[in-house]
Formats: structure tokens, sequence, C-alpha cells
């Protein structure tokens, strides 16, 4: 029979996720791993896992792994980059690691234009410590530290990192995407190869954001999670491309 999808060799074999089920980590780290087995680069990978459950992609792919410190992951990556210019170096981050205690190591990292590329997984909470309030849970979504759901006047408003990305001169791609059909994993699929391939080009920091889901701290099953992206996250984080230099 033929054989129509197999697993992509940077998976290593038999091995199982995990990410809770229908959580949009496990499929943002499968394309991952697709795309580098695609373009060739699985000898010549690093990745520097932010801290949390976005790390834990790390037990199952082939490629090299570094751990940095809670929100350091775009220094290390620079600095790794810098002294290996012949590797290829992303990160892998949620959203309480990038753009809360590691907001500024994100910031300069994009400011200084440096050849890495980071995948930065947006679910609206810090989920392996227990689905606190992250910079970007919505006005109205309740969090273990925003019981009555995140209030401006108290917590402030969601961060939109593409945006504040996109005020500084140097980055050179920055896209948000999601996965919450098949059409946008493809899409998703297609924004992580661009930005990679961008890498391998020379050209300096790109930033692929993907609005997913945490089912379990939202308290929703994986499919109430979809209609939730679409009725509300995607309101406030709009899809798009936000900066292409080709
Ligand atoms: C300096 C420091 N502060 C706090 C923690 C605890 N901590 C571990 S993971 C995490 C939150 C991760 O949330 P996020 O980055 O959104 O990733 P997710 O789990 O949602 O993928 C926190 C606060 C830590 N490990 N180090
Ligand atoms: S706690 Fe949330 S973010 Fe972490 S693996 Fe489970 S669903 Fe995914």
């Amino acid at each position: 029979m033929e054989s129509v999808y197999t697993r992509p060799s940077t998976i290593i074999p038999g091995s199982s996720t995990g990410f809770c089920p229908g959580c949009m980590h496990g499929t943002t780290c499968k394309l991952v791993a697709e795309v580098i087995e695609e373009l060739g680069i699985a000898d010549q990978a690093a990745c520097v896992w932010g801290i949390g459950c976005c790390g834990l992609g790390s037990m199952y792919t082939t490629f090299d792994s570094i751990f940095s410190p809670h929100g350091r992951a775009c220094a290390m990556a620079s600095a790794y980059k810098r002294a290996n210019p012949d590797e290829f170096v992303f990160t892998y981050q949620g959203d309480g690691d990038l753009a809360s205690i590691g907001i500024a190591e994100t910031l300069y990292a994009a400011n200084r234009g440096e050849n890495i590329s980071v995948v930065f997984v947006n679910n609206g909470t810090y989920g392996m410590t227990g689905g606190q309030m992250a910079p970007t849970t919505l006005v109205g979504q309740k969090a273990t530290t925003a019981p009555f759901g995140r209030k401006p006047e108290e917590h402030g408003y969601p961060v939109h990192i593409c945006e504040l990305l996109d005020s500084l001169k140097a980055p050179h791609y920055l896209e948000r995407v999601t996965c919450v059909d098949a059409p946008n994993v493809i899409k998703t699929k297609a924004a992580i190869k661009k930005a990679f391939r961008y890498q391998l080009e020379g050209k300096p920091f790109s930033l692929v954001e993907v609005v997913s889901n945490c089912p379990t701290n939202w308290g929703l099953t994986p499919l109430e999670t979809l209609d939730y992206l679409r009725e509300h996250s995607l309101k406030e984080f709009a899809l798009g491309v936000y900066r292409d230099r080709g």
C-alpha cells in the first residue's frame, strides 16, 4: 500500500507527545520537525526551547536542544548563532517566556537583527505552571491570577508582539498564524518554512506567532477551544503578514 503520510525523521521513532490532548503545541512542534526535515537541516539545527510546556517538544525531536533560563531564549540563540554561524538556530517559546519575563531579550534580539528564527506560541496563558495570566491573556479571559477575568484598569491590555516588533527597523519577517483548522495549519507550516529559509539566506530576525489554545487551563474541551479561538482570540490577534522584506 502506498504510504501517503509518514512521521518525519526528525521525530524520534516510537516517541509520543507529552502535550495534553488537543494542545496546539503538538501540531506546531510537528510542523517545525517537518520543515527541518524538508529543508535538509536536521544535522545543523539547534533549538533553544523556552521554559514551559513549549519545552516538551525537546523530548521527541532529534535536532539539538538547548534550554535557556526562563525568557532568555532569544539572548542565548543570538550568542549561539554568533559563535556557530554555520548552524541553524531557532527558538520555540511560549507567551509567558517570550512576551513577559523575556520581553527585553526578544525586543533586543529583534532590534539587533540577529540571524535567528523564532517560533512563538501565543496560547494566552502560562500553561505549564497552571494557567496564570500571561501578557497575551484577553480582556475578560479568566486566569488563576485573574479569577474574574483580565481587567485593563488592573492588568493592562493584551500585548501584541508582531505589532510591537514591527515598530523596529531590523526584523526581516513577522507573521501571525494559527492552527485552528487544516487550511491554517498549512499556512502555519508555510510561514515557519519561510522564516527558516530566510535564516539560511543570511537574513535578519524572523518571528512566526502561532495563536494557539490550552484546553487544560482554559477549562474547555479541545473542540470548544477552536470556537473560543475563532470567537475571541483571533479578533484580538489579527492574522497576517506584518512584515516580509523578501
Ligand atoms: C525565573 C523563573 N520564573 C518562573 C519560572 C516558572 N515557570 C516555569 S514555566 C512558566 C510559564 C510558562 O508559560 P509560557 O511561557 O506561556 O509557556 P507554556 O507553558 O504556555 O507553553 C513559569 C512561570 C521559572 N522556571 N523560572
Ligand atoms: S497545559 Fe496547556 S499548553 Fe501545556 S500541554 Fe497542556 S494544553 Fe498544552
